[in-house]
């Protein structure tokens, strides 16, 4: 069964030139490219996608460093586009992320990771509709 899932390359890796060796990455999956823009998003924006961290200490570094430049914001789709996309994508923090993987390959700080995809088809559909209304 098909979905789809919402993947944000994060101002560092726009930054760092890597949209295209990511995007590579999910073609070479078999995860189809649907929609990508490559845009500025506001503190509002930024505060509702990472509404579930507010209490975190370092909340407000997370809301500043993903305002600070334009992300690269996608919708891949396929096979449990969610799950799959998680996988290449890597663990959370790119120190423990395993080499081949976009964050294992491409980052060394959590607080600057590269990539976002959504972790539920829940939320991918509510970030699908935050940054693509
Ligand atoms: P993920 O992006 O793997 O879904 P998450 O939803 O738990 O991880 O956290 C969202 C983002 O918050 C994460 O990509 C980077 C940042 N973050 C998480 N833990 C952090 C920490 N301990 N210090 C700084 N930033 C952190
Ligand atoms: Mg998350």
């Amino acid at each position: 069964m098909s979905e789809k899932a919402f993947v944000m390359i994060k101002p560092d890796g726009v930054e760092r030139g890597l949209i295209g060796d990511i995007v590579h990455r999910f073609e070479k999956k078999g995860l189809k490219l649907v929609r990508a823009e490559l845009k500025f998003i506001d503190r509002e924006i930024a505060e509702t996608h990472y509404g579930h961290l507010r209490h975190k200490a370092f909340f407000e570094e997370l809301v500043e460093y993903i305002t600070s430049g334009p992300v690269f914001a996608m919708i891949v789709e396929g096979t449990k586009a969610v799950q799959n996309s998680r996988s290449i994508i890597g663990p959370t923090n790119p120190a423990e992320a395993p080499p081949g993987t976009i964050r294992g390959d491409f980052g060394l700080d959590v607080a600057a990771n590269v990539i976002h995809g959504s972790d539920s088809v829940d939320n991918a559909s509510r970030e699908i509709d935050l940054f693509f209304k």
